[in-house]
């Protein structure tokens, strides 16, 4: 068989005419398993606490390989983008997003309420983008405005919020230094998606970016937010449980 034939039966011709969106298709894929495996592997070094939320972060980069794997082909196969994989692995993965939030305030007193609050938003959030990247160039501007009120109550519950409240009330350097770093994710990390979205046509970014494809900013993002939130996670868990076997072993 000839070479190029079988490059293109299983989807390859347009990675090898090196195609940059569909390579962070690939590299997606692979670092979302990757990472899975790790914070899977890692609950065994953490203590008894913190197992719950390396356990979420291993959910969270698990299920995105999954749908990387399916969009990865979908976009070798069509060149278009897997816009409902994308949300339907979004609407998984936020609101856990969200449960790590939870999960890290909770012994300092959050209350289900809030987390209840932190999923209605990013549902809003994302069922209102995910109308707006598939109901046209007429108003695509109006649903994204509509995502970005959900967006700014997440932001505004992690800085000013029930979130902020307890993180200060807390008094605890890990968590402060945790808090801290995931608010850049969530200003800085998730405003990629938003600039990716007024890229599509008619909005306001549209044509303004050399690349305008709308999954290189996806594919980024997704990389940075999920892998990077997760690390975040894991570091405090590591210091704390290694303050903790210091105190049992001088008690
Ligand atoms: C792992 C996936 C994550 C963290 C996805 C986050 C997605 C967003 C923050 C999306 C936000 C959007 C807006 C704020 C307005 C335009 C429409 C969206 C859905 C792209």
């Amino acid at each position: 068989m000839n070479l190029t034939l079988l490059a293109e039966l299983v989807g390859l011709d347009r990675i090898i005419n090196s195609d940059p969106v569909a390579i962070t298709f690939f590299i997606g894929y692979m670092a979302m398993f990757a990472s899975a495996v790790f914070f899977f592997v890692e609950r065994g070094s953490v203590d008894g606490k913190w197992k719950t939320s390396l356990l979420v972060s291993g959910l969270i980069t698990g299920i995105a390989a999954v749908h990387y794997y399916y969009m990865r082909d979908f976009y070798l196969q069509t060149g278009t983008s897997p816009t409902a994989f994308r949300y339907v692995d979004w609407t998984l993965t936020v609101p856990l997003m969200c449960v790590e939030f939870y999960l890290l305030t909770k012994p300092f007193g959050a209350k289900g309420s809030t987390l209840f609050k932190l999923i209605i938003a990013s549902l809003l959030m994302l069922v209102t983008g995910y109308i707006g990247e598939t109901s046209g160039i007429d108003s695509n501007i109006f649903w994204g405005v509509l995502s970005t009120v959900g967006y700014l109550y997440i932001v505004y519950e992690v800085f000013a919020g029930d979130v902020a409240k307890l993180a200060k009330e807390s008094d605890s350097p890990a968590l402060g230094r945790a808090m801290f770093l995931l608010k850049i994710f969530i200003t800085l990390g998730w405003s990629i998606y938003p600039i990716g979205y007024m890229v599509l046509p008619g909005n306001l970014l549209s044509g303004a970016f050399e690349v305008s494809s709308i999954d290189l900013f996806y594919n980024l993002a997704d990389a940075i937010n999920k892998i990077g939130f997760g690390l975040v996670i894991y570091s405090v868990a590591i210091s704390e449980s290694a303050k903790n076997k210091v105190k049992t072993a001088t008690a």
